[in-house]
């Protein structure tokens, strides 16, 4: 779907200093739009006639150059694709479906060339953007949005979404005026990896409630969907060659709900829908502790030959594979095998995590075995950062999810790793694991890292978070849920918002750019927007959030 992300990574990481003139020239008109005076004085929204400040998004772009007349959305509006490809058609079909319900308006798709409207362009735009960058011109009778790839338009596409009033997120028509303040942002992400993770073993989630997930965070330019497909409470996937995992491993959850797995079209339902709003699904067979679901499915698995039975609690760290069985190895290609040709993304994520059943010995031999199987079915490895004490080969992605009490020679064995060109994909427990507590009397969620308030998850940097590893071994940032305490749409967005945003900005914006003084506006000023999606949110008492209008 896209380029390797290491030279894409280098430009991004470049971009800041690319455009630091630019950014030089604009950093006031950042300030002042993220300042967002309304904010405190009037309750939040800008006034109902006046367009959002272009600065005011999450997360914070590049530069702004505020000025010029506004942009507003009328009936005759038409989203101009011109001259460009398919794929470029089905952006505008994309914001077509966002705006039309809200305004009422036809919205008509063409590529026509036409005096106005909002224009989605390909090419032209400075190299330096990248394959995510964009730019967005408003003024008076168009938007225009330019890109060098489409995966730049839909971000951009993202932006303005954003600038319009909160209203437009609603599915029912509401009244105008949907201007969009004058003016140019150029952006482009920091990092190329900018994730979410969601545990479907614990608690399954139905692909409508996955859709909608993936729905929720492409609105702040996430890119990777990491699917956690495999845990001791349930195996949620369809596997041809050992077809128990899914039908016997899958038929339970935490609690003892009836659990269930993805056929193996519903998988590529989800990788498709994931692909159109362009994440890309990184799935994770979390191995080789974590695996009651499988082993329970087939004896055979065990050591001892006795498979145990279904597990619906939520205790980690008592299941392994077993090192010394052939059948292990055969299980691992089976499975690594059919997933792999399933999911057009780079990575499959072989999990490595909380192996505490396992002997350092035959967690290093599965973990060389799994590596080479991913490897053979042509794709990336990526693991939870406990690979860093086995061998990750070359190429190899760690995911980081210590946190404050992590030992100084844990996080050392991390950071030796980067310097030997393990990349880090970086999820601090105590910052962006969604499914922490907020506060000590937060319902769902655990609490093993601490409370997260959203400033904590917000007010850390992934340059710096782990001290001497490298600053290009560092991919992005991913935010995981875990979903022992979480079991439907509800519990998902009390949980990632309002702090889902904070991680997505952690991954794009400029580190120029990172403050909670202003970024605490900047997402107050979401709350409507949360509201208007149907999003029932942690109204966390750090965030001036406004007054919300009345339900209709
Ligand atoms: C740790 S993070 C785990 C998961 C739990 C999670 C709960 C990681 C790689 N392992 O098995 O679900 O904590 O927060």
């Amino acid at each position: 779907m896209r380029p390797h992300t290491a030279r894409r990574g280098a430009l991004s990481r470049a971009l800041p200093r690319l455009l630091g003139s630019l950014l030089l020239v604009t950093a006031a008109g950042i300030s002042s739009a993220c300042a967002a005076p309304e904010a405190s004085a009037a309750g939040g929204a800008p006034a109902a006639s006046e367009p959002r400040p272009l600065g005011q998004i999450v997360p914070a772009p590049v530069s702004v150059r505020p000025g010029g007349s506004p942009y507003a959305l009328t009936p005759a509006t038409a989203i101009r694709v011109d001259g460009s490809s398919g794929e470029v058609r089905r952006i505008g079909e994309y914001l077509a479906g966002v705006l039309r319900p809200s305004t009422g308006y036809a919205l008509p798709v063409t590529d026509r060339s036409g005096p106005g409207g909002i224009r989605l362009r390909l090419g032209s735009a400075d190299t330096s953007l990248g394959a995510e960058g964009y730019t967005l011109t408003s003024g008076r009778g168009s938007v225009t949005i330019t890109a060098r790839k489409p995966a730049g338009l839909f971000h951009g596409v993202q932006t303005l979404r954003q600038l319009l009033p909160d209203r437009i997120e609603r599915d029912s028509v509401q009244k105008g005026p949907w201007k969009v303040a004058g003016g140019t942002v150029t952006d482009a992400p920091r990092y190329g990896y900018r994730g979410v993770m969601l545990d479907v073993s614990r608690h399954f989630f139905s692909v409508a409630e996955v859709k909608r997930y993936i729905d929720q965070v492409a609105l702040y330019k996430i890119n990777t969907f990491h699917i956690h497909l495999s845990d001791d409470q349930g195996w949620r996937i369809a596997v041809d060659s050992w077809p128990n995992l899914a039908t016997y491993g899958g038929s339970t959850e935490v609690g003892g709900g009836p659990g269930g797995y993805y056929t193996k079209s519903q998988y590529k339902e989800i990788v498709r829908y994931a692909a159109s709003r362009y994440l890309e699904v990184v799935p994770e067979i979390d191995m080789p502790g974590h695996t009651n679901a499988a082993l329970a499915s087939y004896a055979e698995l065990n050591c001892d030959g006795v498979a145990p039975p279904l597990y619906t609690g939520i205790k980690v760290g008592f299941s392994s594979l077993c090192a010394a069985k052939d059948v292990t190895y055969r299980f691992i290609d089976d499975v690594i095998g059919e997933v792999a040709a399933l999911t057009p993304g780079r990575y499959l994520h072989i999990g490595g995590d909380e192996a505490h059943s396992t002997s350092h010995e035959d967690y290093a031999r599965i973990m060389e075995r799994a590596q080479a199987a991913v490897g053979r079915h042509g794709k990336t490895v990526m693991g939870w950062h406990q690979l860093t004490g086995a061998s990750p080969v070359e190429g190899a992605v760690a995911q980081y999810w210590g946190y404050d009490k992590t030992s100084a020679a844990d996080r050392q064995q991390v950071v030796d790793a980067a310097k030997n060109g393990t990349r880090l994909v970086l999820s601090p427990a105590d910052r962006v694991y969604l499914d922490m507590k907020y506060t000590a009397d937060t319902v769902l969620g655990l609490k093993w890292a601490g409370l997260v308030e959203v400033q904590r998850s917000y007010d850390w940097d992934p340059a710096a978070y782990l001290t001497g590893a490298p600053a290009d071994s560092v991919l992005g940032v991913e935010a995981p849920i875990w979903a022992e305490t979480l079991t439907d749409s509800d519990d998902i967005d009390a949980m990632a918002f309002p702090r889902l945003p904070g991680a997505a900005e952690l991954g794009w914006s400029p580190a120029e750019t990172h403050d909670w003084d202003t970024y605490k506006l900047r997402l107050a000023a979401l709350g409507p927007r949360f509201t208007a999606m149907g999003i029932d949110y942690y109204r966390s008492p750090q965030v001036p959030w406004p007054a919300e209008p009345a339900e209709d």
